[in-house]
């Protein structure tokens, strides 16, 4: 800058020129752009920002009033960040919306090279069908789509039922990696019901087993295995000073998180338990199970109860107050941000 204003008007014309010349070619000065392209630290464009379950819910009801599955073929409000308008995006690189099916409604089957997870809030008798084998899902509960498994749900229970979907769309699409394909109907064939649950949920494994793909074998993580973990690591400590008691949702095969690109966890918070700042690089979706509480992220603060979501951005401080309570289930790109060495926290800062 300050040598800029000290050149004479030759030299001036001369720089515009040069400009122009490269422009032609398609060429852009670097020195011009390096600031804003490799940032001191993360520079999102999400938000913190804050759904409360009880407004979302009367307009997903509406929307049950107004059209049928068949005409949505998912019927799903998105979560839209407002830091970026028009993306369907509630995070740099996540997708979440709430879904809706009235009682009989089936949403039929389709795939696509995008992972999706559901964490269940409510209703019953709702299902997923995961390449043929159902689960059906309960309060808490934490279902698993891995990309490019074929995937129906369908509502047999008398009430609506509604759950999040968290989906790896936009990493997809950075990449240009999408694909996708649809059938007219619902899975009929594969592993009875409840069959992974038998054989990857017990802390056993079928003898002879390995690791097959990126994702794990068992589609559907039960609340209430989680929630007595929850409590008994609450009596049994030690209680983490940023994140309370929390537990994070592995595949049995390896350790690893349950799907390739997204990691998700669970979280007690004792009543009246305050967190120790905490930040880290993966813009993360938080979904309130139980209790109430309050939240500081950056600049924002929120008061959030149960069914509630609100986001933390990359490298947003974050802070939390429980005010009874409270179970906090979480999810992020983290997986994908660890396997490519981006991955950071800041722990009381
Ligand atoms: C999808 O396939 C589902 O299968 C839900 O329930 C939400 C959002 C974007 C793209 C695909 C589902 C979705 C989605």
């Amino acid at each position: 800058m300050s040598s800029s204003s000290r050149l004479s008007t030759e030299e001036c014309s001369a720089r515009k020129a040069f400009h122009e010349e490269i422009a032609r070619q398609n060429l852009v000065p670097l020195w011009e752009r390096l600031a804003a392209l490799v940032t001191r630290s993360p520079e999102p464009a999400a938000r913190p920002i804050h759904w409360r379950y009880s407004t979302v819910r009367a307009s997903l009801l509406n929307a049950g009033r107004l059209l049928t599955v068949e005409e949505a073929e998912r019927r799903v409000l998105i979560l839209e960040n407002p830091g970026l308008p028009g993306q369907s995006q509630i995070t740099d690189s996540l997708f979440s919306g709430f879904q809706l099916l009235m009682p009989g409604e089936r949403a039929h089957a389709h795939r696509h090279t995008a992972s999706a997870l559901r964490v269940f809030l409510e209703g019953s008798g709702a299902y997923t069908a995961v390449n043929g084998e159902r689960t059906k899902m309960e309060r808490g509960d934490f279902v698993i789509t891995p990309g490019w498994t074929w995937h129906d749900h369908g509502n047999d229970g008398p009430d609506p039922v509604i759950w999040l979907d968290g989906l790896d769309v936009p990493i997809v699409n950075l990449f240009k990696t999408s694909f996708s394909e649809g059938s007219a109907a619902q899975q009929t064939e594969g592993p009875p019901q409840g069959d992974c649950e038998a054989r990857y949920a017990a802390g056993l494994l079928p003898e002879g087993c390995k690791a097959e793909s990126l994702s794990s074998p068992l589609l559907n993580y039960r609340y209430g295995r989680a929630r007595e973990s929850l409590a008994a690591l609450l009596r049994n400590g030690p209680i983490d000073p940023c994140h309370g008691v929390k537990l994070r949702y592995a595949n049995p095969l390896t350790g690893g998180s349950a799907m390739s690109t997204i990691s998700a966890a669970i979280q007690l918070l004792p009543s009246g338990f305050r967190t120790a700042p905490y930040r880290s690089t993966d813009g993360t979706v938080f979904v309130v199970i139980e209790g109430h509480g309050h939240s500081d992220i950056g600049d924002a603060s929120f008061d959030w109860a149960e069914n509630d979501v609100f986001v933390a951005p990359s490298w947003g401080l974050g802070r939390h107050h429980a005010q009874n309570e409270a179970v906090v289930f979480s999810f992020s790109d983290r997986a994908a941000q660890e396997k490519l060495g981006l991955w950071r926290e800041q722990r009381d800062t």
